[in-house]
């Protein structure tokens, strides 16, 4: 089947496509979305497929039902795995971390998670590595480790020490207090909290200023931004330099030169309030 006609959606995730969004949903909602083997395994190849796919050219995770996810599920992930070879706890590990960091923070478009209810421990991972994180004010977080005597592992640490601020991301991590979608915002763990209610259309407004703009750009820009953080100023402005020419020069849509074109000249925009006249969008 072509990427045009082919379901993504496996078992335990499924993949609704509208107008450039691909919605992925972590769909165990019996389970409160709580990530099993089977889940980072599927979730692996729907990141690889959706890569690929031009019906994605945004893509947004959230859950169904109404968590976003619990976590790692500590049956099958945790327990479960107690018993297995250490080769098979290398497997587990290596799965649940290729998609939830790796691959969700280098995914080559950009990626809003949408947190609509629960989240906690081992969902923090996916929901820094997504560009844009927008919650519920409903919504319920929590780094639940120290509550059932573990450490937050599996990079949940890490991804806290790069987004909340770090008065709260030490009083939530000894405590283990849950905190709402509002608190999760002051603390810049998200962008921003709206009421439930309003969530889905924040979540489609933000998509669709993405979608406006010129995805040969915008790829550059969020891989560049990954790779910048960790530089120096020395290598940044080397690195800078470097792909503002190759992504002007391999631009199929030659947005430069169109932008200019447009301010200077033919004055039918202003781009410090809006995006130049696209053709093709
Ligand atoms: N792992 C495995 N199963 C889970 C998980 C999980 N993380 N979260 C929920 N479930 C299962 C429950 O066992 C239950 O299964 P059952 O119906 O087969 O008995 C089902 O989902 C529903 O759970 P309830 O607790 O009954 O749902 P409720 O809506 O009352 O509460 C809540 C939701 C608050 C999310 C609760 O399920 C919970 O505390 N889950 C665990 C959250 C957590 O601490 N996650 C781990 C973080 S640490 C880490 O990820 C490494
Ligand atoms: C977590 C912990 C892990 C893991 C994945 O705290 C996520 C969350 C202790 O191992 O593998």
């Amino acid at each position: 089947m072509s990427s045009l006609t082919a379901d993504p959606s496996t078992e335990n995730v499924r993949i609704e496509f509208e107008d450039g969004i691909a919605w992925v949903i972590l769909n165990r909602p019996q389970k409160r979305n709580a990530m099993s083997p089977a889940l980072n395994r599927e979730m692996i190849g729907v990141l690889d497929a959706l890569e690929l796919d031009e019906r994605c050219k945004v893509l947004v995770l959230t859950g169904a039902g109404e968590s976003f996810s619990a976590g790692m599920d500590l049956k099958e992930y945790f327990r479960e795995t107690d018993q297995a070879s250490p080769i098979e706890v290398l497997r587990v590990r290596r799965d649940s971390m290729a998609w939830q960091w790796r691959r969700l923070m280098y995914f080559p478009k950009p990626t809003i998670a949408m947190v609509n209810g629960w989240c906690f421990g081992g969902a923090f991972t996916p929901l820094v590595a997504c560009d844009i994180a927008l919650a519920a004010d409903e919504a319920k977080f929590g780094l639940s480790e120290i509550n059932w005597g573990i450490i937050p592992a599996g990079n949940v640490m890490r991804a806290v020490a790069e987004k909340m601020n770090s008065s709260d991301a030490l009083y939530y991590l000894m405590t283990g207090d849950p905190f709402d979608g509002r608190k999760a915002a002051e603390t810049r763990l998200v962008l921003e909290s709206v009421p439930l209610a309003e969530l889905r259309e924040r979540t489609r407004a933000v998509a669709r200023k993405l979608l406006d703009k010129n995805p040969h750009v915008l790829r550059a820009v969020k891989l560049a931004y990954r790779r910048v953080k960790e530089m120096n100023w020395d290598v940044a402005e080397d690195y800078l330099y470097a792909k503002a020419g190759d992504t002007y020069a391999s631009d199929p849509e030659r947005g430069r030169a169109k932008g200019m074109d447009q301010f200077l000249d033919k004055k039918s925009f202003r781009p410090g309030l809006e995006n130049y006249q696209r053709e093709d969008k």
